[in-house]
C-alpha cells in the first residue's frame, strides 16, 4: 500500500512551494492566485535508518524503500462550491488520499497577495473546512436522492444506507467533519464505497515566514486546535525548504545549520502522517532485494504478505520474523537463524513496526 497524501489550501498559501519541497519536483510557482489549475501527483522515498543499518549489515543487490505519494492540487477560496474562483470540482482529485495535506499560509508577505487580504490562519482553515464539508454535503445529497430511489423499490442495501446518509447529511449541515463523529468501520462511509473529504485524517502543514517570528503565536494556536480535533501538525518555511532541496546532500546540512533548521519538512510529513495513519514499516529480503514497506498498524501477516503479491495472501503459510536491530545484530540471517533468534509466526500475527519478515508462501 502506498500512502497518499492531498495537499489542500487557499490560493499562495504556498501549495506548490511545499510540493516541490517534498517530492523534488518542479511545478509552477507564482505569486498570483490559481497558479495550478491541473493536478500534479509526485512521490518521495521514505527515508528510514533501519533500512541504511539493514543495508550495511546484509549487502543486498538492490535496496528498495517505501515511498509516500503527494497530490497537489489548485487552491480553494471562499463560496468555491458556488463557483468561486476555480470552483471545488478539482476537489475530486484528491479522492483516493488517506489523509489530507492542509497547508495553511503563516507567511506574510506583501508581494504575494493573500485572497482575504489579511493574514489569518484560523480563518483560512475554517474557510477551508467549510468548503471541505460543502463538497461532502453535495456528494452526501446526490447520493440520498439515488438511494432512496433504490429503498423505495424494495432495496434493503439502500435502506441502510440512507440511514447511514441521513445521520452523515445532519452531522455535516451542523458543520461538523465526519472524521469527528468517531463512526466504527462498518458505519465509516468508505464502507460503502463513499469517500468524504472530512472523514480523512488531517495533517496542518503551517507555512511560516522566512523569519519564523511572528508566527509563532498562530503556530501555538493551530496546535492547540489540532490537539482538539485529534489532527497532527508540521511547521516549515517552503521557501527556504523548496530551495533546500535543490542543494547537495553536505550544502543542504551547512545551510540547515546555518538557518536553524533542524529537521526539514519532508522527514516532519513523514513522521506526523505515520503516527496519524498509523502506519508501520516492515522489510523484506528476498531474492536479495532489502524492501521497506508500509502497512496500517495491526494488519496480519498474510495481509502484509498481500501487499507485496496479492496471492500471497491466499496462499500465506507462515512468516519467519526478526527485528531489524536484531538482525543487524547477528549479523546475517543464517546467523540469526543458528542463534534460533527467528520467530516463526502464523496468520494471527500483527506485523510490527521494524520486523524482518520472510513469508513463506505456498503453491498456486
Ligand atoms: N515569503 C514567502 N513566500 C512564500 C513562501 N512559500 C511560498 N511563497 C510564495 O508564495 C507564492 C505562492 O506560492 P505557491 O506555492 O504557488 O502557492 P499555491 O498554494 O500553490 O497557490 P495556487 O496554486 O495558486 O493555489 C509564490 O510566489 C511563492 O514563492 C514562504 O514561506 N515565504
Ligand atoms: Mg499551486
Amino acid at each position: 500500500m502506498g500512502t497518499k497524501l492531498g495537499l489542500v489550501g487557499l490560493p499562495n498559501a504556498g501549495k506548490s512551494t511545499l510540493f516541490n519541497a517534498l517530492t523534488a519536483a518542479h511545478a509552477a510557482v507564482a505569486p498570483y492566485p490559481f497558479t495550478t489549475i491541473d493536478q500534479h501527483v509526485g512521490v518521495a522515498q521514505v527515508a528510514d535508518p533501519r533500512l541504511d543499518a539493514l543495508a550495511a549489515c546484509l549487502a543486498p543487490q538492490q535496496i528498495i524503500p517505501t515511498s509516500i505519494e503527494f497530490v497537489d492540487i489548485a487552491g480553494l477560496v471562499k463560496g468555491a462550491h458556488q463557483g468561486e474562483g476555480l470552483g471545488n470540482q478539482f476537489l475530486s482529485h484528491i479522492l483516493g488520499v488517506d489523509a489530507i495535506l492542509h497547508v495553511v499560509r503563516g507567511f506574510e508577505d506583501p508581494n504575494v497577495a493573500h485572497p482575504m487580504g489579511e493574514a489569518d490562519p484560523l480563518r483560512d482553515i475554517e474557510v477551508v473546512h467549510t468548503e471541505l464539508l460543502l463538497k461532502d454535503l453535495e456528494v452526501v445529497e446526490r447520493r440520498t436522492e439515488k438511494e432512496h430511489k433504490l429503498a423505495k423499490g424494495g432495496d434493503k442495501q439502500a435502506v441502510t444506507l440512507t440511514g447511514h446518509l441521513e445521520r452523515w447529511h445532519a452531522a455535516l449541515a451542523k458543520g461538523q467533519p465526519i472524521r469527528h463523529l468517531g463512526l466504527a468501520p462498518e458505519a465509516h462511509p468508505r464502507s460503502f464505497g463513499i469517500e468524504l473529504l472530512s472523514a480523512k485524517p488531517v495533517l496542518y502543514a503551517v507555512n511560516i515566514g522566512e523569519d519564523g517570528q511572528r508566527s509563532s503565536g498562530w503556530v501555538e494556536q493551530i496546535r492547540q486546535l489540532a490537539q482538539r480535533e485529534g489532527a497532527e501538525v508540521v511547521v516549515f518555511c517552503a521557501k527556504l525548504e523548496a530551495e533546500l532541496v535543490e542543494l547537495e546532500a553536505a550544502d543542504r546540512a551547512e545551510m540547515m545549520r546555518e538557518l536553524g533548521v533542524t529537521e526539514s519538512a519532508l522527514p516532519q510529513v513523514i513522521r506526523r502522517g505515520y503516527a496519524l495513519l498509523r502506519l508501520v514499516t516492515f522489510f523484506t529480503t528476498a531474492s536479495n532485494i532489502l524492501q521497506a514497506w508500509t502497512v496500517r498498524s495491526g494488519t496480519k501477516a498474510p495481509q502484509a504478505a498481500g501487499t507485496i503479491h496479492t496471492d500471497f495472501e491466499r496462499h500465506f503459510i507462515r512468516a519467519e520474523v526478526i527485528q531489524a536491530e536484531q538482525l543487524v545484530q547477528c549479523g546475517s540471517e543464517a546467523a540469526a537463524r543458528a542463534q534460533g533468534v527467528l520467530r516463526l509466526e502464523g496468520k494471527e500475527y500483527a506485523v510490527q513496526d521494524g520486523d524482518v519478515v520472510h513469508f513463506k508462501i505456498g503453491q498456486a
